[in-house]
């Protein structure tokens, strides 16, 4: 016997108004076909973006960059949207207006609808909505706070000739669903994802910095998302004065690194505390690592002058 189907509007995940194909609407209104075809095969790009809380108000932070980026990995999946970056920046700006949101996650997502099942996408239409959620500290107040604790997960990063890990994909994320499930149920914060050569890749959801004898390291650009976050926090050392390198790495290096911490826009920046149950430096949240989560809040709230072209201020 089939259930009911839900009639209670008030659930849902208080995204209040979402913009769905060029008009405003409800969350419980904001519902699409069972025979949608990235509902079936993974056939959707998506952003997560964050909106800060300023003394001017709510504030998008590099917007361009993630409106670019969705239209990037849309054009990785040979999708060809209509939507201009322009309309973009413009539909995320304006779903955060009409919600009130002093801050907020963002999740803009592009898709293939149900006009055709079957493989082949040919004659899908595309569509576009942006939601905005109240979404806090990612990860845990405590795993900013002590540090988070990371496993190594037995699923590997998929190579770029198998999926396009450049492409915020709906079907890649299947893969950083299983390593964050597996983390989890181990007790763990979150996962650690080596490639298809046992070379550092990722997080389920974020990229990896370490702290050695002075010098921070960027996990060099492979599989891994070109991360919005990850390009900040490299300008924030450089202007705080910090030798920085990019570098392949074996875990074995994060390890004895004396910090880890992981950035992405829903992580910020996060410490790491351990992986694989051992202590990276004494084995708490790092000061670099706090040191720079601060400095990333603080040019994320608009308190930083030089990083105010990184703000997108919603009521302007
Ligand atoms: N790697 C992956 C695989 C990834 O998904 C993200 C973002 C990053 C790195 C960091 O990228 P950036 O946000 O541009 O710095 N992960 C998004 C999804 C999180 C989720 O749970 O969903 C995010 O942080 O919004």
């Amino acid at each position: 016997m089939a259930t009911n189907p839900p009639t209670d509007t008030t659930s849902g995940l208080g995204a209040g108004l979402i913009w769905f194909d060029g008009a405003m609407v409800p969350e419980a209104e904001a519902k699409v076909s069972v025979l949608t075809h990235a509902l079936h095969y993974g056939t959707s790009v998506f952003e997560g973006i964050r909106a800060y809380a300023t003394d001017r108000g709510a504030a998008v932070f590099r917007l361009r960059e993630h409106s670019q980026r969705l239209l990037e990995s849309a054009k990785i999946l040979g999708m060809k949207p209509s939507w201009t970056v322009d309309v973009i920046d413009r539909a995320i700006v304006d779903t955060v207006k009409a919600n009130e949101r002093p801050s907020c996650y963002i999740r803009p997502l592009i898709w293939y609808g149900p006009e055709s099942l079957g493989i082949n996408p040919a004659r899908n239409q595309l569509h576009f909505m942006v939601a905005t959620l109240p979404w806090g500290v990612y990860l845990g107040e405590e795993a900013v706070r002590k540090g988070a604790r990371l496993m190594t997960s037995s699923w590997r990063r998929s190579s770029g000739d198998i999926m396009p890990t450049k492409s915020k994909a709906g079907g890649n994320y299947v893969n950083s669903v299983l390593a964050n499930s597996e983390a989890r149920e181990n007790g763990f914060d979150e996962a650690l994802l080596l490639d298809k050569e046992g070379f550092v890749a990722e997080g389920s959801g974020e990229n990896i910095f370490f702290l050695k004898g002075g010098t921070l390291y960027a996990i060099a650009h492979s599989v891994n998302l070109r991360g919005i976050t990850r390009d900040t926090v490299i300008q924030l050392a450089k202007d705080m004065g910090t030798p920085f390198e990019t570098t392949m790495a074996v875990r074995d290096e994060l390890y004895t690194a004396d910090e880890v911490f992981m950035v992405g826009t829903a992580a910020e920046v996060t410490p790491i505390a351990s992986i694989d149950r051992r202590p990276i430096g004494a084995g708490v949240a790092g000061p670099y690592s706090l040191a720079m989560r601060e400095r990333y809040l603080e040019a994320t709230a608009g308190k930083l002058p030089e990083y105010q072209r990184w703000l997108t201020y919603v009521a302007d």
